[in-house]
């Protein structure tokens, strides 16, 4: 057990030699990733539609249990390539607590991101929000399964329905997750996934989207090649959104390893709810026990009732050399260029839960050694906080 006088705001010392990241990147077995770059570079076939980016796109589609899987560069460019083969003009609406992207993949097009609040308790878009921000310029809803919990995807739909809007979803957090017992991938109009380094599975950089519609699937395919359907003839516009042969071999050699990254998240999981078990005012987001989960994201929501504020708290284990980070504060609303437009709607449990909210580190880069030692810190400054307080300075 951490006493107070050896936290580093105390002595000095950081209790981890090397920092400790949020989104240290899991990495399947390295023989057989060199072994298909070998391949890649012999067959001399780096990008454009290679057969590791068909192997993968396949593989993916078979895992999800969906019709179609369109490989990608990023997951921002996943998102603007639905966006514009799923006809999403004028308005969308989006929650304001998830990444940037989310919103700029829109903007970026000349779409309008409009703020919707989130459940306090699920921390995905408030379908009961919804309605009210629809006007006779929205085109859809974006929801985001935000830590890989699936949004009220039913809820959605019927005002989609209601409303004869597109809904489509963002599904950066929740590959190998399920919603209703059926994996995420398969909701929506199309879903689109993000496999950047930081993913518990990666591409390097990459994304994809999934989609069981024919022509969407189709148009997403064209666009991400700048509108070719044959040599020399462009039916569409389009951009350059292709996965190269070595991202795809990446994802690859992942796939091959994603349930042991599943078993050890979850581990980390477990051992985080136990050693933060009992700390007034800290709460661990849980995934749900019916739902397959990735478990990727250690979230701890700080409330009032604890004695340091979300800020203090991770200055404590930065000083430990653990780098908490606060996705996502302060929310997308609170960003440019959207402070500077006129809210649409308050965004009351957004605003509140971006100032509570931690993720804390975890995949195969951590043990559980060092998630004992991280709850101890966390316990040892909560018992005295205003000790703590009187030894640090908080960033803004
Ligand atoms: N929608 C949602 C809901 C998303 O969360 C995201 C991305 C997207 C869309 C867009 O997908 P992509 O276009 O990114 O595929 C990170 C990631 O860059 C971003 O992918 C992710 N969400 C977001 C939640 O987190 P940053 O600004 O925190 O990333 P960065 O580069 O500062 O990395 C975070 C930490 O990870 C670092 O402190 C160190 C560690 N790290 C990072 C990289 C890249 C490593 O240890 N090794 C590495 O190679 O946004």
């Amino acid at each position: 057990m951490t006493k107070l006088s050896e936290l580093a705001v105390f002595r000095g010392r950081p209790a981890f030699a090397d920092p400790l990241h949020v989104g240290r990147p899991n990495i399947g077995d390295r023989a057989d990733l060199f072994a298909r770059i070998e391949g890649i570079l012999d067959r001399r076939w780096l990008t454009n539609d290679g057969c590791q980016v068909r192997e993968l796109e396949a593989r993916l589609a078979e895992f999800l249990g969906v019709r179609h899987c369109i490989a990608v560069c990023n997951g921002t460019v996943a998102l603007q390539v639905m966006a514009k083969a799923c006809g999403l003009v004028g308005e969308v609406i989006v929650p304001s607590f998830t990444f940037v992207a989310t919103a700029h993949s829109l903007e970026w097009q000349g779409v309008t991101p409009v703020f919707c609040d989130i459940d306090p308790l699920t921390h995905n878009i408030d379908p009961s929000k919804v309605e009210a921000l629809i006007t006779d310029k929205t085109s859809g809803i974006l929801g985001v399964h935000v830590w890989g919990r699936g949004c009220d995807v039913e809820a959605l739909e019927s005002i989609a329905e209601r409303h004869g809007l597109t809904l489509a979803f963002d599904a950066a957090h929740a590959l190998a997750c399920s919603h209703g017992g059926r994996m995420i991938g398969n909701f929506g109009a199309a879903e689109c996934f993000s496999f950047h380094g930081t993913k518990f599975f990666n591409t390097f950089e990459g994304g994809a989207i999934t989609t069981n519609d024919d022509e969407v699937a189709a148009r997403c395919r064209l666009a991400r090649n700048f509108g070719f359907d044959s040599p020399d003839h462009v039916v569409s516009v389009g951009i350059n959104g292709k996965m190269n042969e070595v991202c795809a071999a990446m994802g690859l050699t992942n796939l091959e390893a994603l349930s042991d990254f599943i078993d050890v998240n979850e581990r980390n999981h477990r051992a985080y709810a136990v050693g933060l078990d009992g700390i007034a005012g800290v709460r661990l987001a849980e995934y749900p026990e019916s739902e397959r989960s990735n478990y990727q994201y250690v979230v701890i929501e700080i409330d009032e009732t604890a004695g340091l504020t979300r800020d203090e708290i991770q200055a404590v284990l930065l000083a430990e050399n653990v780098l908490a980070r606060r996705y996502f504060y302060p929310g997308c609303h609170a960003m440019e260029p959207y402070r500077s437009r006129p809210m649409r709607g308050p965004l009351t449990e957004t605003e509140r839960l971006s100032t509570r909210v931690l993720s804390l580190p975890t995949g195969t880069s951590v043990g559980p050694e060092d998630i004992s030692v991280i709850c101890d810190i966390v316990r040892a400054a909560m018992s005295d906080p205003p000790a703590v307080r009187s030894r640090m300075s908080v960033p803004s």
